[in-house]
Formats: structure tokens, C-alpha cells, sequence
């Protein structure tokens, strides 16, 4: 039988072991990686830290795309850091105004065959160009760009066979949401879905980047589409052929798993409030009055997307009621529509063109109003995810928010183009985009860059690092949780919060701040204490601080029904003990404030199997550690940093 593409790209990049098998831990060589400024301060002060003088991978660079409002002195003064120690260690720097990351990673370095991983939840973007893109926590980024191989584990390979084709009005968008229906927010869980067949051949690799970036909403490792003639036209489009080779799964490619998706079935569809799984036909969704129409972020604006929403916006106006934003995700893209008229268009049916940033997308502007509905094209509608926890949140594709923004209610492009709906259907991805890399900032030579200084605005504060691991815990409960608590219910977003991110004393104090307005108090209080979570606890961003501010509240465990893969691995990075219950029942049975002892964790750790006695109940539970040989040694270190210090020092490494 022959191999998947996945299975080739890793067996490419492996250091150890020989074998492959799902679920074991395996360790991959990494090309690439990314980084953006709302979290990589302290994936950079953990790189100084480490006390390397220079990056060991083929290329980092560091994105300033997500914060651009810059509402005081402590946003600039992260870029300026981020910038500085992009010089010292010979990282690129994308410069705000070049677009969001996953967009400019795909449009100028993305390759078949690559390995990327990334301090962002959608690094999966790239798998549209025929490469594994993988989304990890900051300290696993610092940790990569030491040019150790990484941790895995080997996720199960499914094959997602397309047939047929997307009818005008209908986009990728559709295909990424049917998958989240199916498939639900924990269904990729462990697994790489990989798209073949006629099907995704005809999608252009925009589209197929829509898909492989809302993956990571189903909580799968990566998604990824073959390397063939689609990513070719892409790659001669950025004048960067000569990076492209065919890379294909074989012809009898094993899977683990098997589905079939008919894109000509698909039909218009919307997720609906508060999860990107609660999916249905736009024409059976109750008629809202919506007062927000959001067209951006990394999941769908693309040239044809921006220009699919113009076509539909052209001779109307946007409805009095709505404000309609659009937040293109690149200066490539914008040139290319500034070009071809469509942002004309788009200006005069009343469209309000923003920065090139993530902006609203991770509630930097655009808060929808008390009670308000907000429609986006983006990947996540969470509570709060823009930044008001009373809003409600759609996620539909740019035709569907276009036509939704001139009818003032939920509305398909069919509802304002009629026949002419086939006119959505010419627009294609440009022969040759504007191919400009001057925002980008290229390393300087080794020499010059260990000359430059590292600039530290009053902002930057130290990287927490947590306590040595106790013998012995008897602490109270601070915080009992529900099912599918997201990082942003943790760490919310906001410009406001996202600057307080290089300050984690400061940024603490609202650690689940919307969820449980007391928590950070209790927590402060208690000393040390244990948060019990529920199903998929951690999903969504990859942001670390939903793990470094509860650490360092004093959180030494948490003991969920499960946990999302970014977020466990960021809880170990940072010396949190990620549990899960053996007995669903037991969950039911704790509650705040009760008093939980385990005796003898370094005995017990290694045995991945947990005793915890609730003393307020009476009653003796036992949980699981769901960790690799690896992932045990890091827990049992006390967290990443003083493990990878050891570690390079056993391999000989020089580290100031
Ligand atoms: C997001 O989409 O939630 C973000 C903001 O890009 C995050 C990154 C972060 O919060 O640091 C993500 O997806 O990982
Ligand atoms: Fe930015 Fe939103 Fe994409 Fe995250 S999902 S990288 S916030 S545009």
C-alpha cells in the first residue's frame, strides 16, 4: 500500500523514532516558523532566556499584523521589542500594514513539503500549499527555533475525498462549516485531514486555505491539500515557480479514516451562536435585524473573496441599520483590488475599509452593540470573541455577508444577484499578484546582529516561570468550568488586553474575567490551587497566557473531561498538571472551593494514573495523564524552560 502525503511530508522531517504509529510521540525537524505580536513577547524573552545567539531553523518570521491600534504606549512598544530581537537572532519581520500572517506566510513562503509550525491556532493555513503547517503554544515556538526536532503526536490521517464543484454563491467557507457539522469542534482531535480527489483539484489554493485554516475549529493537528498543478498556478502567480515540485499522496495512499464531501451538494450556511460547529442552511436561519457585517480575516479575504463581496455590493448600498467593515489581509490583495476596481465598488455601496490587520477578528475594534448580531466572515464566534459577551455571532462566507449587509437580515447572494448569480463564478485568483516583500525586514548577517540591543519599553515585564513540582498538594478547587471553555473565556481579546500581554502581573487580574469575574481574586487568595474543566477545555487560540496567568495564580492542575491538543501542550510548557477524569461522574461530584489532595506527584506522575482525594466530599477519584514519554519528562522538570535548558546542555549546546 502506498503512503498518504502526510505520513511522506513527516517521514521527511523525522528525527525519531523509525516508526510512526497514531497516538505514539514522535520528533520532527522544523523548517519554518511564525510568530505574531499579540503573543510572542514571550516566546522571545523565552528565546533570550534560552541564551542562544541565533535562530537554527531555515526560516521565523515574526508577524506585527494582529494589534495595530495602538490605544497607548504598550503596543509600539512590543513592536519595537519584537523588532529589535528579530535583528539579534536573524528573524524576518513582517511590518505592520503587510498583512495578516497566515496570508503573507502563504503568498511568500509557503513551499511543498515544508514543515511550519507556528505561535497561532490557524498556522494550518499553509497546508493549502502542500506543506504541514502546525499551530503551537509561544514556548513551543521559542523552543523550535532552537532548531531541536519537536514533539508530536502522530495523529491519524484522514482521507477527505471532494468530488464535484462549488455552484456560484457558494465558497470554500461552505465546505469548512460542512466539515465542522459533521465533524463538531472536537472531531479532529489527534487527526491531519488531508483533501484529494477532483474536487479539491479545483479549488484554487485561497479556497483551499479557508479550509485548511478553520480546521483548526474542529481541533485537528493540521490540515492539508496535495502539492500539484493548483499550487503551481499559485506559486507562478508570486513569482516563486522555481520553489514549487509535485508532492501527491500515492495513487493506493493508506488512511485511517475515509470521507466523501460533493462540493456541488453544498448550499449557502451560517454557525450560528456560540460555537463554529452550530451549523445550518442560511435559508432556515430565524430573520434577525443584524447591525454588524464584518468581511475579513485570514479565513476568507482573499482577492476573489473581496471581489466575489464587491460584485454582490455593486449598485446597492449597505443597509442604514449596518455597519460593514472589511479588513483585507494583505497589501498584495488590497493592491490587486485597487487595481481592478473592486474596492471602488465596495467604497460606494458604503463599505468601511480597514487597516490590514486581524483587527476585528480578535475584538481589536468593531465591538458589536448591547443584544447586537454580528455577522464575519472570520473563523470563531465564541461569547465575547468580538470583544461583547451579550453579541451574537454568525460565521458565514463573504458572498452570504455581502448580500447579508445590503438586506439588513441574513440573506444569500442568490437573494440579491438573481440569474446573474453566475457572474461570481468568473472572478478568479489574479495571473501575477503585486509581488512587493518591502515590508518585509530581512535578518541581518550574524556578525552585525550580535551588535544590536534589545529595546524594553517599561511594558515588557519577566517571562513567569513556574514552581519546581511539589511533593505533595492539598489545595482548593478555583474555579469549576463547563464544556468547551475556550481560551478566550481564559485570556479574553480586546486591543486592550492583547497589549496587557508582555505584563503578565497586570494581565492576571483579569485571567477569567467574563467567565468568572472572581476567579483571579479567589485564585490570588488561595495561594495554589486546581481548576476543574469539562469536555474540549482550552479550545480555540493558541494564545500561551491561558496558561501562564493562571500559573501564575498559583493553578498547579487541571482536571477536565478532556482538553484541547494547543492548550495541554501549554499547560505543560508552564507547569500545569493537565489531567482528565477516568470517571465522567466524579466531575459532578466537586465543587468550588473543596479541597483536593494528591499525595506524592512525582511517584505518581510517571504511572499516568492519578489518586486525588476530595476531603470536603470524602470520596477518592483517580485521574489519567494523557502524556507522552516527553511530555512526562517536562512535567516532571517543572515546565519547558527548565527542560530545554537541560536538555541542550546534555546535547552540548552552548547557552549564556
Ligand atoms: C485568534 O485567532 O484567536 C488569535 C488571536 O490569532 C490567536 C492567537 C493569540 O491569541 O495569541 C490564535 O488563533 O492562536
Ligand atoms: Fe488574526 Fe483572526 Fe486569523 Fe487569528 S483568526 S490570525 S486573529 S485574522
Amino acid at each position: 500500500m502506498g503512503e498518504n502525503l502526510t505520513r511522506k511530508i513527516l517521514r521527511a522531517h523525522l528525527a525519531k523514532p523509525s516508526e510512526m504509529k497514531p497516538g505514539d510521540e514522535i520528533y520532527i525537524k522544523v523548517d519554518q516558523t511564525i510568530t505574531h505580536d499579540i503573543n510572542a513577547v514571550m516566546t522571545y524573552l523565552a528565546f533570550e532566556a534560552i541564551g542562544l545567539p541565533r535562530i537554527g531553523v531555515e526560516s521565523a518570521v515574526s508577524y506585527l499584523d494582529h494589534n495595530l491600534l495602538y490605544i497607548d504606549f504598550k503596543t509600539p512598544d512590543d513592536h519595537i521589542y519584537l523588532q529589535s530581537a528579530a535583528k539579534k537572532f536573524g528573524v524576518h519581520v513582517s511590518r505592520p500594514g503587510n498583512g495578516i500572517c497566515h496570508t503573507v506566510q502563504l503568498a511568500r513562503f509557503a513551499a511543498p513539503g515544508k514543515l511550519l509550525m507556528g505561535g497561532d491556532s490557524h498556522t494550518p493555513s499553509c497546508g493549502a500549499a502542500g506543506m504541514l503547517a502546525i499551530g503551537v503554544g509561544g514556548m513551543d515556538i521559542a523552543t523550535a527555533m532552537t532548531g531541536v526536532p519537536m514533539r508530536l503526536t502522530m495523529p491519524k490521517v484522514v482521507k477527505v475525498y471532494l468530488t464535484g464543484k462549488l455552484n456560484p454563491g457558494v465558497n470554500a467557507k461552505e465546505v469548512v462549516l460542512e466539515m465542522l457539522r459533521r465533524e463538531t469542534i472536537k472531531g479532529g482531535l489527534g487527526k491531519v485531514y488531508e483533501y484529494v480527489g477532483p474536487g479539491a483539484l479545483a479549488l484554487s489554493v485561497p479556497e483551499r486555505m479557508t479550509i485548511t485554516n478553520m480546521g483548526a475549529e474542529m481541533g485537528a493537528t493540521t490540515s492539508v491539500f496535495p502539492a500539484d498543478e493548483t499550487v503551481r498556478t499559485f506559486m507562478r502567480a508570486q513569482k516563486r515557480e522555481d520553489e514549487f515540485f509535485t508532492l501527491l499522496p500515492d495513487e493506493d495512499a493508506e488512511y485511517d479514516e475515509e470521507m466523501t464531501l460533493d462540493l456541488s451538494a453544498l448550499k449557502p450556511l451560517i454557525a450560528c451562536p456560540h460555537q463554529p460547529d452550530n451549523v445550518v442552511p442560511v435559508d432556515t436561519v430565524e430573520k434577525k435585524a443584524v447591525q454588524q457585517v464584518f468581511i475579513g480575516s485570514c479565513t476568507n479575504a482573499s482577492y476573489a473573496d473581496c471581489a466575489k463581496a464587491a460584485l454582490v455590493l455593486r449598485g446597492h448600498h449597505v443597509h442604514e441599520d449596518v455597519s460593514c467593515t472589511m479588513g483585507i489581509s494583505s497589501k498584495q490583495i488590497y493592491k490587486s483590488l485597487l487595481r481592478d476596481g473592486y474596492l471602488e465598488m465596495l467604497i460606494d455601496a458604503g463599505v468601511r475599509v480597514l487597516e490590514l490587520a486581524c483587527g476585528p477578528c480578535c475584538a481589536i475594534g468593531q465591538t458589536p452593540p448591547t443584544n447586537g448580531v454580528a455577522v464575519r466572515t472570520s473563523n470563531r464566534n465564541f461569547r465575547g470573541r468580538a470583544g461583547n459577551p451579550n453579541a451574537n455571532i454568525y460565521l458565514v462566507s463573504p458572498e452570504t455577508a455581502a448580500a447579508t449587509a445590503i438586506k439588513g437580515t441574513f440573506a444569500t447572494a442568490e437573494e440579491i444577484l438573481g440569474d446573474d448569480l453566475g457572474i461570481l463564478a468568473d472572478i478568479r485568483e489574479p495571473e501575477f499578484y503585486d509581488v512587493d516583500d518591502s515590508m518585509i525586514i530581512k535578518p541581518l548577517p550574524a556578525e552585525e546582529a550580535a551588535k544590536v540591543e534589545i529595546k524594553k519599553g517599561p511594558n515588557i515585564q519577566f517571562l513567569p516561570v513556574p514552581e519546581e513540582l511539589q511533593q505533595n498538594l492539598k489545595v482548593p478547587v478555583s474555579l469549576k468550568g463547563g464544556d468547551n471553555i475556550s481560551t478566550d473565556d481564559i485570556t479574553p481579546a480586546s486591543a486592550e488586553f492583547s497589549s496587557m500581554r508582555s505584563n503578565i502581573p497586570l494581565m492576571s487580574k483579569y485571567c477569567y474575567m467574563r467567565y468568572d469575574s472572581e476567579f483571579s481574586e479567589r485564585a490570588r487568595k488561595m495561594g495554589r490551587s486546581i481548576i476543574i474543566g469539562g469536555e474540549n477545555y482550552g479550545q480555540g487560540s493558541s494564545r500561551e497566557h491561558a496558561a501562564i496567568n493562571p500559573m501564575y495564580l498559583g493553578v498547579k492542575c487541571v482536571i477536565a473531561k478532556s482538553i484541547a491538543r494547543i492548550h495541554k501542550g501549554n499547560l505543560i510548557n508552564h507547569g500545569i498538571i493537565p489531567m482528565l477524569f477516568e470517571k465522567a461522574e466524579d466531575y459532578e461530584k466537586i465543587e468550588l472551593g473543596d479541597e483536593l489532595e494528591i499525595r506524592n506527584l512525582p511517584e505518581q506522575i510517571p504511572t499516568r494514573e492519578i489518586t486525588i482525594s476530595d476531603n470536603t466530599k470524602g470520596f477518592t477519584f483517580r485521574a489519567r495523564l494523557e502524556c507522552t514519554d516527553n511530555e512526562l519528562e517536562v512535567v516532571l522538570a517543572g515546565g519547558q524552560l527548565r527542560f530545554l535548558k537541560k536538555q541542550l546542555k546534555e546535547m552540548g549546546v552552548e547557552t549564556a
